[in-house]
């Protein structure tokens, strides 16, 4: 039996160069190796205000830019949260087990809250807690993520071990964060300081997966470089350094062989050539998911596939959680 794998992402806006370096591309290769589970966070994304219209629109358009991105149905289970009610039930659950003072310490939390004025949503406190729920429903050993999603994989490691000790250590598996090599920090074009978002206001900073050719050259030749001329991978040129690792990230070769490419020429070239390189990565992802999403019907039976296996998986969790909790069976 292979492992299980698991991860997510929120249906919050368009995916991003970012989102398909950091996650996608490397789901798409690791679903052959491992028993994989890939999946749209619609619940999450509640966490804040959305607009019913639009989060329809992005949930779908999260799943078939996964499938424009190489996640093959038939390699992986694939479906969206709210579609396993699962998620919901043992996210109760474990906010019993959780406690106020490790939710206050999460990072994502602070920033995010800060950003919300007086009415902090108790979703967004309680969001790790979901989020542990989703790793645990499934027996997840992997979670491949982001530097910035680690904090709450250790997280649902504490809440796992909690529960476990007071029930049984062959309730929950511990899951693991894994950060893939290459790829794990696709930054803003804008600012190669803060990591490229799908949320960052300045759109210039940020690449989505739908952006038409034109718009792709003009926010790559438009990046902020760094003061000097030389092309070479240093920390005090994190502009050079992005592009590099764009390319690398997208063609596979490594940043020194690109480098070397670069010997006597200057910014201009390196800017045309990743801004060449992310349409050719950009375009079959953005025309396959357009044809996509002209086909709901077709979208909507890989969803219902996936959620039935889904649902299968998770409800033997939470009845084994609810039977050893006390609950009597219904
Ligand atoms: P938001 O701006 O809404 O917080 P985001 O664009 O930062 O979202 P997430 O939905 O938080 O993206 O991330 C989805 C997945 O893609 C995560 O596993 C995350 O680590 C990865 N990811 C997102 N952006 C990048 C990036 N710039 N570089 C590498 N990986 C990324
Ligand atoms: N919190 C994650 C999205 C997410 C997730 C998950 C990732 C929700 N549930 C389970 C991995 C596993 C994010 O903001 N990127």
């Amino acid at each position: 039996m292979k492992p299980v794998m698991l991860s997510a992402v929120q249906p919050t806006n368009k995916l991003t160069l970012g989102t398909y370096l950091g996650a996608l591309k490397n789901w798409a290769k690791l679903q052959h190796q491992y028993d994989c589970l890939f999946f749209a966070v619609d619940l999450h994304a509640i966490t804040a205000r959305q607009d019913p219209k639009v989060l329809r629109e992005n949930t779908y358009r999260a799943i078939a830019t996964y499938l424009a991105s190489g996640i093959d149905p038939d390699h992986c289970t694939l479906f969206v949260q709210s579609h396993v009610p699962q998620h919901a039930q043992l996210s109760w659950i474990l906010t019993c087990y959780s406690y106020m003072g490790e939710l206050s310490r999460m990072t994502q939390f602070k920033d995010k809250s800060s950003k919300q004025g007086q009415n902090i949503p108790t979703g967004l406190f309680t969001y790790p807690v979901l989020m542990a729920s989703d790793i645990l429903l499934y027996r997840t050993k992997l979670v491949p993520v982001g530097e910035d999603q680690k904090q709450h994989i250790e997280l649902t490691r504490d809440i796992a071990g909690r529960f476990n000790n007071l029930y049984g250590e062959d309730i929950f598996t511990m899951p693991e964060p894994y950060i893939a090599p290459i790829g794990a920090r696709i930054m803003s074009l804008q600012n190669p300081a803060s990591k490229m978002s799908k949320s960052d206001p300045d759109l210039n900073g940020t690449l989505f997966l739908d952006d038409s050719d034109d718009l792709i050259l003009k926010k790559v030749k438009r990046a902020v470089t760094d003061s000097g001329s030389e092309i070479v991978l240093a920390d005090d040129k994190p502009g050079v350094k992005n592009l590099l690792t764009i390319q690398s990230a997208i063609t596979g070769k490594s940043i020194q062989d690109i480098v070397a490419t670069y010997v006597g020429k200057q910014y201009g070239h390196l800017k045309v050539d990743t801004a060449e390189i992310c349409v050719q990565a950009i375009k079959p992802i953005r025309e396959e998911t357009e044809r996509l999403m002209g086909d709901l019907t077709h979208l909507n039976g890989i969803l219902k596939r996936g959620a039935e296996s889904a649902r299968e998986r998770a409800q033997k969790t939470v009845a084994l959680v609810e039977e050893r909790l006390g609950f009597i069976p219904g």
